[in-house]
């Protein structure tokens, strides 16, 4: 059917003046919420207001897709397991450059528009760095105007909600979908099944040859759900594809149940658990059976959509690897490598050589960490229940590979035990992160110094064989949420002196280098944050009825909490200062304000107590009258994408303190230097980068290097040494066992003292001195509010590096050979009828 698409242009539904913006939304109201102004809720307003924004970007989405398939361009597809893509509202209001003129039009309707844009509940599909940044990464390539699907799972519950109770986290599930989700589509007529279990039997085909048959235990259908995807004011709206697991009513379904209606609900269940719930670890594996069912059903879904594109476009299967460059965010949906060569070989009958070739040729792969406990292995009996076929093509895989190495390496069968792809000390394993690297022609880390480090330590055997195989990406995050949605004064003052070219380009801060000498600038510049201050401390008021000072330093540590993060020096160092100023009331230091946000994994205990540590801590100095208009210390609760974009903008200090060579990169790092933050950090992950584009006399650095770290255990770490004869650090360690921070209770951080005196395996005492001398720098430097002024802006203006858009371009120059497939709407030169 041939349709005429002018009129789309220009409909009450897509037209971007205020008039039809305010018909659009009144219409929405009416006909999709069913409600009059007189009874509409806050909810009814807001998904209104949502699917007026909705009706205007389908234009550009529809577009795109018709663009993308008469084209025939490389596509870039990023199978990730999480998504955390925070709210969508203002986002796409940035993207689409209308933010103040809908603003306009909401209050113009007597509405609150901050509440509206507040009643969104973010989309956590995710757990910290690696999902945020999958989020970056499908911003920036729809800026670029990359053709690019990002596949994941639509989870039913996301990262769960963190409330505290008495000093420790509670978890509450998270519903987002409660209120409807206004922004996805549905499209069950591109619904896969996919098998889980049962076993594998030979037969022979028709042509006589020997092949292998995988009888499932039982099949599921994924269905995808499309979110659009908008760039920085570009046509392009490319496509987030969240794949959710139903129980397919299917002739098979009705005999493997023999017509028993209980069993039949009951599979019905177990289909739909598959994506019911995110696994809250990060840089923990869970070994769970459902966690692996998880990676398949998306992985095996995502590839069948590649090939029912690729039928639709008349595209060869063996062109599978031009059409398509894959990338595997961490190990997560590593099984894709045994899947696509699956599909190929007992699907479409391909040879096992060709299988292959197309198979390398799509696939990269990114690390994300270099701790060992995040390494993703399964049990072989566990993947032989789950994953019976692609076990056996994992051997042959293998086998191929190790007689390749044999042929490099004569004689070294130590070499080969750690190349396998099958870790045999014991109990066996598959090795995920082997799995990708065979199954890759690109290996990426996500820092200069983890690149490095993944070559010397953690992928060094794989090195040696590929070296060629090995890049680093540097990470980055996006401009947009990052600084336009979430710091609109700071990004005005910049684009009234530079236009907002460095919105796309973000290097074009640079030219506001000479303003940090500026007074009348640097006036502004403390302004614009003392207001971000101001607005903060009225939230973290609400939130936790503590009162902070907006005049005091807003110092934050915000991430994950994880002993390798070390929350816990921080907080000795808090000690240490109280302490100090106990005894010398007229100690010359700035006020501070230490704000701590984060999630600790549900099972981490240790994690867990790092968190009531911490309010436990700041319970005594809050409560203390001598100390309390000095210093406070506030855990915010339920740190999040939404909580974030209040926080970055309201900082001074962002505490980057991970053991060295730990962090693999980071990127609150970089969030918080855009919005000119100075960082106290160690030389781990993009620490080390941000440094070098900074300047070093604008970081506040301390501690062991990598290198340091790798020695210093060698040759014996004692922490105990150190607490006897350190002074200050025995002081500090002394009252935590003495329960002056748990109402006289010394058991309630025995565990964490005694881990630390005899273990301490992320050397916090090691790096005690250093830290506690560099904060003393820090507080120096803040007495001075025009030399931190000037530090502040020089850190915004030089993190030019650390846009996603940057690390998108290396990727797509240097891995996916992809390019920019600029969109023309339909209808642009079709008279309206
Ligand atoms: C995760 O968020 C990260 C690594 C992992 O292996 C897993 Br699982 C989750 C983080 C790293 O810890 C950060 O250093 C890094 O910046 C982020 O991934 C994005 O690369």
């Amino acid at each position: 059917m041939e349709q005429n698409t002018a009129p789309y242009r220009e409909h009450n539904r897509t037209s971007l003046t205020k008039e039809k913006l305010k018909q659009g939304f009144l219409d929405n109201l009416y006909f999709i919420q069913g409600k009059f102004p007189t009874l509409a809720s806050r909810n009814d307003y807001y998904l209104a207001l949502a699917y007026t924004i909705r009706d205007r970007m389908l234009h550009r989405w529809i577009s795109t897709a018709t663009n993308y398939y008469e084209s025939g361009a490389r596509t870039v597809c990023y199978l990730s397991a999480e998504f955390l893509m925070g709210p969508h509202l203002g986002n796409n209001l940035v993207n689409m450059g209308i933010f103040g003129m809908v603003k306009e039009v909401v209050e113009e309707l007597g509405l609150n528009f901050e509440e509206l844009l507040a009643q969104e509940e973010e989309p956590g599909l995710g757990n910290g760095g690696l999902g945020r940044l999958a989020a970056c990464f499908i911003d920036s390539l729809a800026t670029l105007e990359i053709p690019a699907l990002g596949y994941g799972i639509r989870y039913e519950f996301g990262i769960f909600e963190q409330t505290i109770v008495d000093g420790w986290q509670m978890e509450k599930t998270d519903k987002w979908l409660r209120n409807g989700n206004p922004w996805e589509v549905p499209r069950p007529e591109w619904a896969q099944e996919v098998r889980l279990g049962g076993h594998t039997e030979q037969y022979t085909d028709e042509n006589g040859r020997l092949r292998v048959r995988w009888v499932p235990a039982k099949i599921v259908l994924g269905i995808p759900y499309d979110t659009p995807i908008l760039g920085y004011r570009t046509n392009t709206a490319n496509t987030l594809r969240l794949w959710k697991s139903e129980a397919p009513e299917s002739f098979d379904f009705e005999v493997f149940n023999r017509g028993d209606y209980y069993g039949a609900v009951d599979q019905k269940v177990t289909s739909e658990n598959i994506s019911k719930v995110l696994y809250p670890n990060d840089e923990q594996l869970s070994g769970k059976q459902l966690r692996l069912e998880q990676q398949y059903f998306f992985v095996s879904c995502s590839l069948r959509d590649m090939l029912r594109v690729l039928a639709i476009q008349n595209i060869p299967l063996s062109r599978f690897h031009e059409k398509f460059a894959v990338q595997l965010n961490d190990t997560h949906p590593a099984i894709a490598v045994a899947e696509l060569m699956r599909l190929l070989l007992d699907e479409y009958l391909v040879d096992w050589d060709d299988a292959w070739e197309i198979t390398q040729r799509t696939f990269a792969y990114t690390n994300h960490t270099l701790l060992p406990e995040a390494l993703e292995q399964w049990p072989l009996p566990l993947f032989a229940s789950v994953l019976p076929r692609h076990l056996e093509i994992i051997f042959e895989i293998n086998s191929r590979f190790l007689d390749e190495v044999r042929i490099k390496f004569l004689g070294d069968e130590a070499r080969l035990a750690r190349l396998s792809l099958i870790n045999e000390g014991g109990e066996r394993y598959v090795r995920m992160a082997h799995l990708a690297c065979v199954g890759s022609h690109a290996i990426n880390g996500v820092a200069e110094l983890h690149s490095e480090l993944l070559k010397q330590d953690v992928l060094k055997d794989f090195y040696e064989l590929w070296p060629e195989k090995f890049r680093n990406k540097t990470n980055g995050v996006t401009p947009r949420r990052w600084m336009i949605l979430s710091n609109p004064s700071l990004a005005s003052l910049v684009s009234d002196r530079i236009g907002n070219g460095w919105v796309r380009d973000l290097e074009q801060l640079r030219q506001l280098e000479p303003m940090a000498d500026d007074a009348d600038f640097r006036k502004e510049w403390w302004d614009v944050k003392r207001a971000n201050k101001v607005a903060f401390a009225q939230y973290i008021f609400k939130r936790t009825g503590i009162l902070v000072d907006p005049e005091s330093m807003f110092d934050f540590q915000v991430k994950r909490i994880h002993e390798y993060k070390r929350q816990h020096l921080n907080v000795l160092h808090i000690i240490s200062l109280y302490r100090r100023l106990k005894e010398n009331p007229n100690l010359e230091v700035p006020p501070r304000t230490f704000l701590f946000g984060g999630k600790a994994a549900p099972g981490y205990h240790t994690a867990k107590r790092m968190i009531k540590l911490i309010t436990s801590v700041g319970e005594v100095i809050n409560r203390d009258p001598d100390i309390r208009d000095r210093i406070k210390v506030v855990f915010v609760p339920n740190f999040n994408v939404t909580t974030g974009q209040k926080i970055y903008p309201a900082a001074d200090l962002s505490e980057q303190i991970s053991t060295a060579g730990k962090e693999a990169s980071g990127t609150g790092n970089m969030k918080f230097s855009m919005n000119g933050a100075l960082t106290i950090g160690t030389l781990d992950g993009a620490n080390v980068e941000i440094r070098e584009e900074v300047g070093a006399e604008n970081f506040f650095l301390f501690g062991l290097t990598a290198d340091e770290v790798y020695a210093l255990r060698a040759s014996g770490y004692h922490p105990y040494d150190y607490y006897n004869t350190n002074p200050h650090l025995k002081d500090v360690i002394d009252l935590l066992r003495g329960g002056s921070f748990s109402r006289g209770d010394a058991d309630l951080f025995r565990g964490l003292t005694d881990g630390l005196l005899h273990h301490d395996p992320y050397l916090l005492f090691a790096d005690f001195q250093s830290y506690v001398d560099c904060q003393e720098e820090v507080s120096r430097a803040y007495l001075d509010r025009d030399h931190w002024t000037r530090m502040s802006i020089l850190n915004a203006v030089r993190s030019g590096k650390f846009s996603s858009d940057r690390s998108i371009r290396q990727y797509c120059e240097d891995i996916w050979k992809a390019e920019p497939v600029p969109i023309t709407l339909l209808g642009q030169n079709e008279e309206p009828t």
